[in-house]
């Protein structure tokens, strides 16, 4: 930790250096010739011939500094670990289908096995927290033995992907104790974040073992020559003065950042020609929370000549290119919905749709449930893939749904024609694409109790591999609280807008709904899910669920008007109100139904209304403190991008119930941050603007070596929530925490419910 501080300031030391080389002394051309023209101007370059300065406008290209990241030191230890103190330290514990005991003993590491399991890393033992570099030379070491003979194999591996190994071996171990010694050369490209594991499950098809012990000892990994390692690069230093990549309209606020103080002056230029067309002047630097620095904004909102420019500023460089023109957003609009078509399950997907993200019918064999004497299946097929994993989970799909129903009740968006199979159905595409979802949902639903099963994957994630390939016994996870309520809430409201479109399936909705809500009401425990131990997949563990039994209670009473459903809602609204509106805290979702729907009464209405409202000011107020504008400083986890995208759905439900232009302007500007205007210069949405992740974790795309276009990333994330991000982002200042890495499973994964606040927001801002 301490040392890549010090790493890090050389980072911030060297970009600083190169921001200045070659810049002249500014100040006195202080003199700002703003001279932008209206919608109808063509950009000519004599706009900015007015324009004195002194200093140095050269540096057009786009400034990706060469900064040292990790430095090897000849002879360093790069591991080192004796068991003395007793404790098993940073080494972990995995299993996958063995079973054993991890824990420190005499001095030493005991591997205290009952189940090796059916594959090499049945068990594993395992270690994050080294680098290694190309061309290094490294000697492995560590003391070995077992209470019978056996091999195990110990393995320096990529951590992600395919896993596949830097240096391994095999080697057989007994009660004797054995050194291994092992000198290799790093021959591949370095890795800030590999990992050192130990597989001890049914090595060379040996899965008959009987219990035994393993004892490891001075595990160590030293550097035997340096002198030809190669740096290892974390994560690029940002790009300085950071645009909306896809551009702005031309009647829009316009925004550009500099995260470098001594830019004072900017200039737009013509992409191609690079003939200046505009000039303009920073604001007197602020400091940001999000990046820990003293940075300038400017606005460029006279600027209306369509085109395609960047910006140059003194003496930090240029922007990325951006568009001003009225159609910036269609394409993308249209691939961020294509993009749950394409995370469809259980069917072919077409390939004149997906393209190369096609997929054979997967995830087609029955579920088990889990816990359950009987070995019969269920047929759970359909949904959407939730992320970059294929679990299909209850509580996010949920949200995702209500978002596209909102979508179109709130908007009216009801295009028949995005190209998806049900266009030109006669129904909107949005709630076609919804309706996928839901239709699977009421698989979901345990037909006796009610209850709804919180889940349906494999017991653990599938490995680096295509839909159709993950071909293990699917488990139906145990019905939980909080999957019943989220369910009977978005059935109940689908009951409502399907109803013109098919009378048939809004019966089917509502009943699932108040059968659902029955099941709940009568459940004392209300208790969060837990994985059972053998399951490993996403737990979307939610401890409140005060918020769940509102938004059930409040859509079934809009949908009913029934009295049953409207003293339930009073009473679960005595408590505090909560006003989010991602998977966990829907509490926000729930209010917004309450506060625009006319037959509701009109003491929770006005209650629902001013909660909302006061939670959308409370966010401007955190906006107005930062820079980029979207309140998120002191709150980058995992998923930011959500929170993002969520707060641009809740500003749009607050001036839906009282409209203020103000609302309106913040969720521009959260717009912006997701196409580029962010401390990392990057836009979140894979396949749009010029530099955009690459790299998500997603099986498909990983599977393909490409990524799939549509996707918001879920960005910045403090919470070091994977060792990749942990090894390269540790240190930065919370908006910065990202990394364009597929391991990163924590900034780079994308799931339907990031997208679909997205959708919303994106259909919101349409016309504004
Ligand atoms: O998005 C979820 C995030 O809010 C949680 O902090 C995290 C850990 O529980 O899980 C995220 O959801 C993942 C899910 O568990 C499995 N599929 C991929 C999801 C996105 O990373
Ligand atoms: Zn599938």
């Amino acid at each position: 930790m301490r040392k890549f501080k010090k790493i890090m300031a050389v980072a911030l030391a060297g970009a600083m250096l190169l921001s200045m080389a070659g810049c002249g002394k500014t100040g006195e051309g202080d003199k700002t010739v703003a001279t932008g023209g209206d919608a109808t101007q063509e950009a000519t370059p004599s706009d900015a011939d007015e324009f004195v300065d002194d200093g140095d406008w050269t540096t057009t290209e786009v400034q990706q500094p060469e900064v040292e990241r990790f430095t090897t030191v000849e002879g360093a230890d790069v591991m080192g670990f004796d068991f003395e103190d007793g404790n098993v330290g940073p080494f972990v514990t995995y299993v996958n289908g063995g079973d054993y005991k991890l824990y420190v003993e005499n001095g030493e590491l005991v591997c205290d096995i009952s189940k090796p399991g059916r594959v090499e890393h049945g068990c594993q033992v395992y270690y994050d927290g080294f680098t290694m570099a190309r061309d290094c030379v490294y000697t492995m070491k560590f003391d070995v033995r077992c209470d019978i003979e056996r091999t195990v194999q110990w393995r320096i591996q990529i951590n992600g992907g395919d896993y596949h190994a830097y240096a391994s071996e095999y080697v057989t171990i007994g009660p004797e104790t054995q050194s291994v010694n092992c000198e290799f050369t790093m021959a591949e490209d370095s890795d800030p974040a590999p990992r050192f594991v130990v597989n001890m499950g049914a090595i060379e098809g040996d899965g008959d073992l009987p219990a035994h012990k393993i004892y490891f000892d001075n595990i160590s990994l030293i550097v035997t020559d340096g002198s030809n390692a190669e740096k290892i690069e974390g994560a690029p230093i940002p790009i300085q003065v950071k645009v909306n990549q896809l551009g702005y309209l031309t009647d829009d606020t316009k925004t550009v950042v500099t995260t470098s103080k001594d830019d004072e002056k900017f200039k737009i230029v013509t992409a191609d020609t690079e003939e200046t067309v505009y000039v303009g002047q920073y604001e007197e630097f602020k400091f940001d929370k999000a990046v820990l620095n003293q940075i300038r904004k400017a606005d460029f909102s006279d600027f209306k000549t369509p085109g395609t420019y960047k910006i140059i500023s003194c003496p930090s460089g240029a922007s990325y290119e951006f568009v001003i023109g009225d159609d910036i957003y269609d394409d993308v609009y249209k691939d961020i919905i294509l993009m749950l078509y394409k995370q469809r399950c259980g069917i072919e997907t077409d390939s004149a749709i997906a393209g190369k993200f096609a997929h054979p019918a997967c995830h087609t064999g029955g579920a088990v449930v889990y816990g359950s004497p009987s070995s019969s299946t269920v047929d759970v097929s359909g949904g959407w893939h939730d992320a970059g994993d294929y679990g299909r989970y209850v509580v996010p799909g949920a949200k995702t749904v209500q978002d596209l129903l909102l979508t179109y009740e709130d908007f009216g968006y009801a295009a028949d024609d995005i190209g998806i199979p049900e266009s030109g159905n006669n129904v909107p595409d949005i709630l076609d694409e919804a309706r996928f979802e839901l239709e699977w949902m009421l698989k979901m639903q345990d037909a006796e109790s009610g209850g709804v099963y919180h889940k349906v994957t494999c017991d653990v994630f599938p490995e680096t591999v295509n839909p159709e390939e993950e071909t293990a016994q699917l488990l139906l996870a145990p019905i939980s609280y909080a999957a019943t309520c989220d369910f009977a809430a978005v059935m109940a409201k689908a009951s409502v807008l399907y109803r013109g479109f098919d009378e048939t399936f809004a019966d089917t909705c509502l009943e699932a709904s108040k059968k659902a809500f029955a099941y709940a009401q009568a459940d004392e425990k209300r208790a969060s899910y837990i994985n059972p131990d053998e399951i490993v997949t996403g737990a979307y563990a939610d401890a409140k669920v005060v918020d769940e039994t509102i938004w059930s209670a409040a859509e079934l009473y809009i949908a009913t008007g029934e009295a049953e459903y409207k003293t339930a809602l009073e009473e679960a609204m005595q408590g505090t109100l909560t006003t989010g509106l991602g998977w966990a805290d829907i509490g926000g979702l729930a209010l917004y139904d309450l506060a625009k729907c006319e037959s509701v009464d009109a003491n929770i209405r006005e209650t629902a209304k001013a909660k909302l409202l006061e939670a959308a000011d409370e966010h401007i107020e955190a906006c107005e403190k930062e820079v980029f504008g979207t309140g998120l400083a002191d709150s980058y986890s995992w998923g930011s991008n959500m929170a993002v995208a969520n707060n641009i759905q809740l500003l749009l439900m607050a001036d839906r119930l009282s409209p203020n232009d103000e609302y309106i302007a913040y969720a521009k500007k959260h717009r912006d941050y997701i196409f580029g205007l962010n401390p990392v210069g990057y836009c979140y949405v894979t396949g749009y603007g010029s530099n955009s992740p690459c790299h998500t974790h997603h099986r498909p795309s990983q599977v393909l070596g490409e990524t799939m276009p549509g996707m918001l990333v879920g960005g910045a994330n403090a919470g070091f929530n994977d060792p990749y991000s942990k090894a390269v982002l540790t240190g930065m200042p919370t908006g910065m925490c990202y990394v364009d890495n597929e391991q990163s499973f924590s900034c780079n994964e994308i799931t339907i419910y990031w997208n679909s606040p997205l959708i919303y927001g994106m259909t919101g801002l349409m016309n504004k």
